[in-house]
């Protein structure tokens, strides 16, 4: 299912101290994270998948509609001890059992079982940072966000998700559709992750905030077409299909999307998730410019050099001059083309 996936034994240097799950000890510092199970996931989320727009929560059921989305795979870089737990994230859930593996499989829960959630987070992060690896981060470029994230799948009140920056932990809700049901809310909070483990307390103000949320959805879209292929069955710049139906009436279902036409400064609306588009936009173009690889590649290399406090000139400017030392000129000029276009150089 996922070739590019390397099965690595790494060293976790960041777990210097015994972690504690649920009263028993499953990792201490110095172990390797060399073992893979099979498990149950949507991949990315069922309204992608099937290209139906008319699913919905049905209070968390079940139901037939939804059977051609469940798929197996293969998680990897887990501890051994049974639990979702490896070197980028550590399942915590504060609804139902713990999810365990039994000689290397995790029974095929679906929606309606709290592990179904668990398993979703721990197969999205790790995918998420696979795809990280696949660039050449960790390799031939620095490392990005190679530290165990908290993933708490939570009963949290509200129809939202988040990721506390100084804890570096993040917390899937399950207002709605439940969050983690769909892999690009996952991965879009995965993004703040690494967008602080690259500049830690990154997204001070309006222009870094949107840029938070802008670069969220981005890596949503990025890693689920990496993972699961294109062309896909909803608008590929459709971020969040299956979560939004839950509090969008038309179709297709989006959380928000990364084509929009928003331009600066004149749709600015001080939110950050609604001025994010219009950094959003500038990365889809790039992308579409100089293909996934390069374009991502070329984007996150440059939050290396952003400001925690950054304007959208000063950030577009560092992603132009990556572009330029990643790839030179011409790749260079289609960036500056795609933050132009939006009014931001
Ligand atoms: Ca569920
Ligand atoms: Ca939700
Ligand atoms: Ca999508
Ligand atoms: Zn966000």
């Amino acid at each position: 299912m996922h070739p590019h996936l390397a099965r690595t034994a790494l060293v976790a240097s960041a777990v210097t101290a015994t972690l504690v799950a649920g009263g028993t000890t499953v990792q201490a510092a110095g172990e390797t994270y060399d073992h893979t199970a099979t498990a149950t996931v949507f991949a990315p989320n069922p309204v992608q998948q099937l290209g139906d727009q008319t699913l919905t929560d049905q209070k968390d059921a079940d139901y037939p509609a939804l059977a051609g989305a469940y798929r197996s795979v293969t998680l990897t870089n887990l501890d051994g001890s049974g639990t979702l737990t490896g070197p980028y994230v550590v399942v915590k859930s504060k609804t139902g059992t713990p999810a365990r593996a039994v000689n290397g499989v995790f029974p095929a829960w679906h929606r309606d079982a709290d592990q179904f959630e668990q398993v979703m987070g721990y197969h999205w992060v790790n995918t998420a940072q696979a795809y990280l690896q696949s660039l050449g981060f960790g390799s031939t470029l620095r490392p990005v966000n190679q530290r165990q994230i908290e993933l708490r799948i939570d009963q949290y009140g509200g129809d939202n998700s988040f990721f506390r920056d100084d804890k570096a932990n993040i917390t899937l809700g399950k207002g709605g559709v439940d969050d983690a049901e769909d892999a690009e809310v996952i991965v879009h909070e995965y993004g703040h992750s690494v967008q602080d483990g690259q500049v830690p307390g990154f997204g001070t103000n309006l222009e870094s905030g949107s840029i938070g949320e802008a670069f969220g959805d981005y890596l949503a879209v990025a890693v689920t077409s990496w993972a699961t292929g294109t062309p896909t069955r909803t608008p590929e710049a459709c971020v969040a299909d299956w979560d939004s139906v839950s509090y969008t009436s038309r179709t297709p279902h989006c959380l928000r999307r990364l084509d929009g036409t928003k331009v600066y400064p004149q749709d600015m609306r001080g939110e950050v998730h609604a001025d994010g588009e219009i950094w959003s936009r500038a990365l889809w173009d790039i992308r579409t410019a100089l293909g996934d690889r390069r374009a991502s590649t070329l984007i996150i290399e440059a939050q290396f050099a952003f400001a925690p406090d950054t304007s959208f000139r000063d950030a577009a400017l560092a992603t132009v001059d990556a572009a330029q030392r990643l790839y030179g000129a011409s790749a260079a000029s289609a960036t500056s083309s795609a933050f132009a276009a939006r009014g931001i150089l």
